[in-house]
């Protein structure tokens, strides 16, 4: 029988079992530069069957946040070679996160302090993290400015120099492309934040036109087998919402279903919160069946709060991987623990974002 500690091949990746370390935002990173520190840190959790980076941003342009990584320097992808390496050396798998933040961005961080960039010129009732004298301050999103029509080919153009560049020089296995949480691509997915008048705006299609263009260019440049997605259909961060999400995301897995994608990575309910949005209701199932009916054999991961029991009921309903965030930022052998069955350390809230090794390099493993 399946369980969460039978390996699997995810496209091109032979994984040790099917617990992911999702993708974390820890904010450790001054100046976009992946530190010593996170080696230590994502080699401390490489008994996970794969890592998954915090989200690292593809341009200047795609940076929300002060101190998150960047993919799009020589020093920055100097830095995260020493992380897959240090990874590899320890048997375990990693993709970088191509993160693309739109309008979830300030001026403070945009090239020339100019406005984000968006599909439309609405700013989201979200807030940002700066950090000032090495503490976080919430600071609300700055006023975004529509991307002109040919403005796009090169915004997929950077998604695909930053996918080459993760697995050739930075020596990625492979990438997930950030479609969810509000930012860029789920702000042109979804029609409370996209009223585009042009190729790229109004009908679905349309609507998943980048997204779709974004995968095609990724796929082109490392293959399908090192690509995977992340989707978040009803979730409200970023303040993105969608009149009708089940159509729009059946379309999308559809479309995906064709590129053969080592995983879809799904988020259920409202990102780090509740699974279940009375007020936004979707049908996860039928998501499914609609990627695996029109041809898509990718791995299907699941997210959102899920604990052993949660995530073992998954994989008996034929889901394939389940990420866990907040258990591996208190539990760097995570595998072990569900292995076992011992206890799990608690994670600290107020070291997630920014700081040093307290609380991000120092949670015990067991003896
Ligand atoms: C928490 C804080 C900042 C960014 C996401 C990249 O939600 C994030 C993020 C999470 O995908």
């Amino acid at each position: 029988m399946t369980s969460l500690f039978t390996p699997i091949q995810v496209g091109d990746m032979n994984l040790a079992n099917r617990i992911v370390m999702a993708p974390l935002t820890r904010n450790r990173a001054p100046d976009a530069i992946p530190t010593p520190l996170m080696i230590e840190y994502y080699t401390q959790r490489a008994t996970a069957g794969l890592l998954i980076t915090e989200a690292t941003a593809i341009s200047q342009q795609g940076q929300g946040y002060s101190d998150v990584p960047g993919l799009y320097g020589t020093e920055q992808l100097d830095g995260w070679k020493k992380i897959t390496d240090s990874v590899h050396k320890a048997n375990g798998k990693i993709v970088v996160q191509l993160w693309h933040v739109g309008r979830i961005s300030h001026t403070d961080l945009q090239p020339d302090n100019g406005a984000p960039v968006a599909p439309s010129a609405i700013a989201a009732k979200a807030k940002t993290v700066l950090i000032k004298d090495g503490v976080p301050v919430f600071v609300d999103t700055s006023v975004p400015r529509a991307l002109k029509t040919d403005e796009l080919p090169g915004l997929v153009h950077t998604y695909q120099a930053a996918a080459r560049n993760a697995v050739e020089t930075a020596g990625f296995d492979g990438v997930e492309v950030h479609a969810a949480n509000g930012y860029l691509l789920d702000q042109f997915l979804k029609n409370g934040s996209n009223q585009r008048t042009d190729d790229f705006g109004g009908s679905i299609e349309n609507r998943a036109r980048l997204l779709l263009e974004v995968v095609r260019a990724v796929t082109d440049s490392v293959g399908g087998g090192r690509t995977g997605i992340r989707l978040s259909p009803v979730t409200p961060a970023g303040d993105v919402h969608d009149t009708d999400p089940q159509p729009l995301f059946e379309y999308v897995l559809r479309e995906l279903a064709t590129l053969n994608l080592a995983y879809v990575h799904i988020i259920e309910g409202a990102t780090g919160g509740p699974r279940e949005m009375p007020d936004r209701p979707i049908d996860y199932a039928a998501l499914k069946r609609a990627y695996r009916i029109a041809g898509g054999k990718g791995a299907w991961m699941v997210n959102n709060g899920y604990d052993k029991a949660m995530a073992e009921k998954a994989l008996a309903e034929g889901d394939d991987l389940v990420a866990f965030g907040r258990p591996f930022i208190a539990n760097p052998d995570l595998v072990r623990r569900l292995r076992e069955d011992t206890a799990l350390n608690t994670p600290d809230q107020s070291t997630f974002y920014g700081g040093g090794v307290k609380g991000y390099t120092d949670y015990p493993a067991l003896a």
